[in-house]
C-alpha cells in the first residue's frame, strides 16, 4: 500500500530496496579517493569558507588541506602541551577531539574545540583528565595559525576514566553549541560514580548531550529554554541524557535539520539516535531496543524498561546494528563501536541522498576491520524503521583500517578518516573522499 501513490520508476526502486533487504544483496557501492595520509588519528574535518579545510589530528595538531584537497605542510595549531597524558604507540581515546567553526566565522574567525586536558586543580582525586570545551581564533593572515594561547575556556568536565569522552561539537540553527559527553568511561556505567550510573544522573554532565550559549562573555551561558534551566532539578546545560559514548553528532544540513547522535554500545547493540530536547535515551537501563543489566551486560533482562526515574519515556534509537562482541559470528554484526557521520546532502552520490552515512570503528579490537554503513530513512509517511546496510567498496576493495571520524565539505560531499592501527602511531592516519563507485 505504501507504494501505491509512487510513479512507476520510484515504485521499481522501492521494490528493489525491499528485495535488497530481504535477500541480503550487497549495499550501495562507493570508491574512496585518498586525500591525505601521514597523519596519526584524524578525528575531525572543518571546511573553511574559501574551500580549504582544517583537519584535527588526535595527537594535538590542526593541519590544513588546500583548495585542491591535499594536505599542505602547514601546522595550523599544535597543542600537545595543553593535552592530558596520551598513550603514544598504544590505544587511547584522549587527545584533541573536535573542531567546528562558529556560525559567524566569516566575520569573527572563532573556532570551538574539545580536548582532554590534565585533570584540573581541585578535580576529584583519582580522576583521569578534564574534558575542556574552548574557543580559539584563526587570524586571517597567511600562513593560517590558530591563536591557542589566548583561548577562552567555555566548559570543563572532569573525567573519572580515560575512555568515553564524547567531545563532539555541532552548532544548531538556533546558534547554540551542542556538546556530546560520554558517561565517564570504564564500562557498564559503573565505577567512580553512584550505583545509579552517570547517564541517568541529572546532577552530572557525563553521559549527556549539552546545549550552551557561547555568544556571551566569559564562560558559556545556558539558553533559557534548556529543559533543566529553571534550577529545580538537574544541571542546566543538559539538553538530553541517557547517553553512553556519543562518538558522532551532527545536524542534518537539509531536510528537517534534525540532530543525529551515534551512541557506542557496551556489548550487544550500536545505536543511531535523533535527539529531542529533554529526551532520555535509555543508557544504562537499555542498550538499543533491549534492556540492560550493568552486572550482566551480555544478558538483556526479560523486561525492557520503558521509563526513567521521573516517569519519563525512554526514547528508542532510530536504527541499531548488532555488536560483534555480543554476536560473535553473526554476519549482521557489522562492528564493535559506531563512528557517527552525516546525513548525505552532496551531489556525487545520489543513491545516498538524505540518508545517514557513517561507519563502525572495527569488527575486531586488534585487526583493522572498519566498515562504512548507511542508515536509510523510511519512505515519507511510512512507520517502517530505518534500515542499516554496509556500503561496499569498489576501490580500494577493502578499507583495512579503523574508522575514526567523518567530515562534510561546503558542497555536502563526505570524507572518512581512518587509522591503520588501533593505536596512536605516526603515519597511520588517512583521509579519504567518498566518491561514486566508478569515479576512480
Ligand atoms: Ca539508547
Amino acid at each position: 500500500m505504501r507504494f501505491s501513490c509512487l510513479p512507476p520508476l520510484a515504485f521499481a526502486l522501492a521494490l528493489d530496496l525491499v528485495f535488497a533487504s530481504g535477500l541480503a544483496i550487497a549495499g550501495p557501492k562507493v570508491s574512496l579517493q585518498l586525500v591525505a595520509d601521514g597523519l596519526t588519528s584524524p578525528l575531525a574535518y572543518a571546511s573553511l569558507p574559501d574551500g580549504r579545510a582544517l583537519l584535527v589530528d588526535q595527537i594535538g595538531q590542526v593541519r590544513l588541506l588546500g583548495t585542491d584537497g591535499k594536505l599542505t605542510g602547514d601546522i595550523v595549531a599544535d597543542i600537545k602541551s595543553k593535552l592530558s597524558a596520551i598513550n603514544h604507540g598504544a590505544f587511547d581515546e584522549r587527545g584533541l577531539l573536535s573542531l567546528v567553526l562558529h556560525p559567524g566565522f566569516s566575520s569573527n574567525r572563532r573556532v570551538l574545540v574539545a580536548y582532554t586536558a590534565p585533570l584540573r586543580p581541585g578535580g576529584p582525586i583519582g580522576y583521569d583528565c578534564t574534558l575542556r570545551i574552548a574557543e580559539w581564533t584563526l587570524p586571517a593572515r597567511e600562513p593560517l595559525a590558530l591563536d591557542t594561547t589566548s583561548e577562552r575556556v567555555l566548559l570543563e568536565i572532569d573525567k573519572p576514566f580515560a575512555n568515553h569522552n564524547g567531545g563532539r561539537l555541532a552548532f544548531g540553527a538556533d546558534g547554540y553549541l551542542y556538546v556530546s559527553v560520554g558517561d565517564g568511561g570504564n564500562a557498564n556505567d559503573l565505577g567512580r560514580r553512584p550505583p545509579t550510573g552517570n547517564g541517568q544522573n541529572l546532577d552530572t554532565l557525563l553521559g549527556k548531550i549539552l546545549r550552551i550559549d557561547v555568544n556571551t562573555a566569559g564562560a558559556a551561558a545556558v539558553p533559557k529554554d534548556n529543559p533543566f534551566s529553571d534550577g529545580k532539578i538537574g544541571r542546566p546545560e543538559i539538553f538530553a541524557y541517557g547517553i553512553r559514548n556519543p562518538w558522532g553528532m551532527s545536524f542534518d544540513r537539509g531536510g528537517d535539520h534534525a540532530l543525529y547522535v551515534s551512541d557506542v554500545g557496551q556489548t550487544m547493540f550500536e545505536e543511531l539516535n535523533i535527539i529531542m530536547k529533554g529526551g532520555n535515551y535509555g543508557w544504562f537501563l537499555r542498550e538499543g531496543f533491549v534492556g540492560f543489566d550493568a552486572h550482566a551486560p551480555t544478558k538483556p533482562p526479560a523486561n525492557v524498561p520503558k521509563t526513567g526515574a521521573l516517569g519519563e519515556p525512554l526514547i528508542d534509537p532510530i536504527a541499531v546494528y548488532k555488536n560483534a562482541n555480543g554476536f560473535k559470528k553473526d554476519p549482521d554484526a557489522y562492528g564493535t563501536s559506531v563512528t557517527g557521520g552525516y546525513v548525505y546532502r552532496g551531489r556525487d552520490l545520489p543513491e545516498l541522498m538524505g540518508h545517514y552515512v557513517y561507519g563502525d570503528w572495527s569488527r575486531s579490537f586488534v585487526l583493522p576491520q572498519g566498515q562504512l554503513l548507511v542508515a536509510r530513512r523510511p519512505a515519507a509517511g511510512s512507520s517502517d524503521p530505518w534500515t542499516v546496510e554496509p556500503i561496499e567498496l569498489v576501490s580500494p576493495e577493502k578499507l583495512g583500517a579503523f574508522v575514526v571520524g567523518f567530515g562534510q565539505d561546503n558542497d555536502g560531499e563526505m570524507y572518512v578518516m581512518t587509522n591503520g592501527s588501533n593505536s596512536l602511531t605516526p603515519g597511520k592516519g588517512r583521509v579519504w573522499k567518498i566518491r561514486p563507485a566508478g569515479a576512480l
